[in-house]
């Protein structure tokens, strides 16, 4: 078992689906979900399996997805295909295409079905452990997919297994959890679970993204999350947001994060943790434009570890593979306890010639912080209107 850096043991449940290797959205797509094959790879050749019970993953059955998803969008997901697309699948749709008729964000693919039932699968059996208190810790690097509505694909996710797993730590009866805390550290706003817990009070959702205007001229995709949005009835102030600006590297970042998180642990005193790990908030990402170290985004996870609360880790995005796959390799190793441990040498497997690009090192060089006042001054200014918003909740 796991002997940590603060000495308190954890037993870490690991769920991984060998299948997800082989998936593929499309040629172009920035999506790849090889890169969990990836990270899986890297972790297994630091010799961190050991360490934690690993689990396959049962598929989440059609009606495991219906407590959240719409019978219609449902029906759809599980009978689209690249051929019946072809065939006018989606014809038989009045006006509403549930977000999969523009076929270039959230094509159709082949198996895409089993894509989702695979992932979703994953972080239900984690939450389940959690609430079943057979472990501490339980991550699945396949799942987070934040964007994804009741009836609607978006943003790259179809169905949204991290309301599917907070739903079942909420659970009824033994061994669930009264209230659970969601924090979304992806570069892009978790805007599906958010709406998906607007009105609850039972789950505060927080999530660090970029906000704002791209060079282009459009918004940062999906242009919500102001800290403005609070939630609304008997969720009023149990939606947090903090907006970011382009460029924030781990210094400002954790000057925002640390005290945040820890006053939402104060007036929320969660029962379980949910932390959406999307490393696109890594420097060099491909979408991102935020500035984070391995090191930096991983600090996110050992913070919240350090509460000793039933954590479930999911990935998200990421779109320079072989970062994300550093970034997840890293944060299993701050969930074992073990990160101390990790030689910075990318050890020789199956995929070491992908980490050329790094140097073949796990933590990677990210530019310099250059001090940029007006992004300072945005930042302190964030942080008091989210803590004096937080300091609302009795
Ligand atoms: C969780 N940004 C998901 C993040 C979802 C971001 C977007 C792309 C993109 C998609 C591609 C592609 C892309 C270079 C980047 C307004 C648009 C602009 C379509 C090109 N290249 C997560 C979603 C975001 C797909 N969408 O949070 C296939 O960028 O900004 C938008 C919307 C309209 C549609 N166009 C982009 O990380 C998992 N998409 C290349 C091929
Ligand atoms: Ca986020
Ligand atoms: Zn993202």
């Amino acid at each position: 078992s796991a002997s940590c850096v603060d000495g308190k043991k954890r037993c870490v449940c690991y769920y991984y689906d060998p299948g997800i290797a082989h998936i593929k959205l499309s040629d172009e797509h920035m999506m790849v979900p090889a890169r969990v094959a990836m990270a899986h790879s890297l972790v297994a050749a630091y010799g961190m399996l050991d360490s934690m019970r690993r689990l396959r993953t049962r598929p989440a059955t059609e009606s495991e997805i219906r407590r959240f998803h719409s019978p219609e969008y449902v029906d759809l997901l599980r009978d689209l295909t690249p051929e019946s697309y072809d065939h006018g699948v989606l014809g038989r749709l009045k006006d509403d295409d549930h977000g999969l008729g523009g076929c270039i964000e959230c094509p159709p693919f082949d198996r895409l079905w089993n894509y989702c039932r695979g992932y979703a699968g994953g972080s239900l059996a984690a939450a389940r452990a959690l609430a079943g208190g057979e472990s501490d810790v339980a991550i699945n690097w396949s799942g987070g997919m934040h964007h994804a509505c009741a009836a609607k694909a978006s943003g790259f996710c179809y169905v949204n297994d991290i309301v599917l797993a907070i739903n079942e730590l909420l659970g009824a009866g033994a061994g669930a959890f009264r209230r659970v805390l969601y924090v979304d550290v992806d570069a892009h706003h978790g805007d599906g679970v958010q709406e998906a817990f607007a009105d609850s009070d039972r789950v505060m959702t927080l999530s660090f993204h970029r906000y704002g205007k791209t060079p282009h001229g459009g918004k940062f995709f999906p242009g919500t999350g102001l800290v403005s949005e609070i939630g609304r009835g008997a969720g009023e102030h149990y939606t947090v947001n903090v907006p970011m600006d382009a460029g924030v590297h781990d210094d400002v970042y954790q000057s925002l994060f640390k005290p945040i998180v820890s006053k939402a642990m104060e007036v929320f005193d969660p029962e379980a943790v949910v932390l959406q790990c999307g490393a696109d908030s890594l420097s060099g990402d491909r979408l991102g434009s935020m500035e984070l170290s391995v090191r930096g985004h991983a600090e996110c996870v050992s913070f919240l570890r350090g509460f000793n609360r039933p954590l479930l880790l999911l990935g998200g995005g990421g779109y320079t593979i072989n970062h994300v796959a550093s970034s997840w390799c890293y944060e299993t190793a701050v969930a074992i306890g073990k990160e101390r441990d990790l030689p910075d040498e990318i050890p020789k497997h199956g995929y070491d010639l992908f980490y050329m690009n790094q140097g073949n090192k796990l933590h990677y060089s990210v530019s310099e912080a250059t001090v940029n006042s007006k992004l300072l001054k945005k930042a302190a200014e964030t942080k008091q209107i989210v803590l004096e918003h937080l300091s609302q909740i009795k």
